[in-house]
């Protein structure tokens, strides 16, 4: 489709394009498709920008990275159609696995969105196989052995819950990225950056390359500064600040 760039929402409409045809290609679930539909709601309802509340916590997930032994990143239909090179990007300058965790299993889904990681210069992408999450019954208990067992911290972007609180179980710590600052896993989430994956992840890079230079001790300090609850709070607020503003004008 033919999105003018004059187009005032431009952007969204582009990132909607983008989960349609991951959709087309095999890489995105149909269920993915309402679920773009849900962050584009709370990012409407948000401003559509990324706010200090999302740099906070932006800050914090890198330092956290680059602290961690053997950070893992996952990816599922939604994030390898929106922000595939930037996951593998991520991957390369942390030395960390990409793992596909699907929460609708199919595996020709898994071998598309492999592909095309592969296709944007991912040199591994792990696949699930020879672990298990306890606790858990859907089909994002599978995990790679390789992985997600060993990892001690996972990024789970535009995650559908349960997962979450299972790995946070397992004794590791979880960042996701999740528009929706009311949802289970932004809810339980270590650190919860509340922004578009598309407008985050690039920010995340950007941070995670000037925080390279810093300390562990400098790392830990930014780390012992983070407070999620606070970040979630001011994420709501925003919402209601904004709603209420527009309803009086
Ligand atoms: O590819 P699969 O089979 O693993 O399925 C992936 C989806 C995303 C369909 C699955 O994990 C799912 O159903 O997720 P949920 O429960 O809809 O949760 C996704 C969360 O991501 C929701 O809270 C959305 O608000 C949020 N979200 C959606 N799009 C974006 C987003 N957050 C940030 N950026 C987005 N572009």
């Amino acid at each position: 489709m033919n999105i003018p760039k004059s187009h005032p929402r431009y952007k969204s409409l582009l990132s909607r394009e983008v989960v349609v045809s991951g959709f087309k290609n095999g890489l995105t679930s149909l269920a993915g498709l309402t679920a773009h539909g849900r962050g584009e709601t709370f990012d409407y309802l948000l401003g559509e920008e990324t706010f200090f509340f999302a740099h906070a916590a932006l800050d914090a997930a890198a330092s956290l990275l680059l602290l961690s032994k053997f950070p893992v990143i996952s990816v599922n239909g939604n994030t390898a159609a929106l922000a595939g090179r930037e996951l593998v990007e991520l991957s390369e300058i942390l030395d960390a696995p990409l793992e596909i965790n699907l929460f609708h299993p199919e595996k020709e889904r898994e071998r598309a969105i492999s592909k095309h990681l592969k296709y944007l210069g991912a040199k591994k992408v792990l696949t699930p196989g020879g672990g298990l999450i306890p606790f858990l019954r859907s089909n994002r208990r599978m995990i790679s052995r390789e992985g997600q067992k060993k990892a001690d911290v996972v990024l789970v972007p535009l995650e559908d819950g349960d997962r979450t609180e299972a790995l946070i179980k397992m004794g590791k710590k979880v960042i996701t990225i999740d528009l929706n600052p009311l949802s289970r896993t932004a809810q339980k989430a270590d650190i919860t950056i509340v922004d578009h994956i598309v407008r985050s992840m690039p920010i995340l890079i950007k941070k995670i390359t000037a925080l390279k230079k810093e300390t562990p001790e400098a790392l830990r300090s930014i780390l012992g500064q983070y407070d999620n609850e606070t970040v979630l709070k001011d994420a709501i607020f925003q919402i209601n600040q904004r709603l209420t503003k527009l309803s009086y004008e």
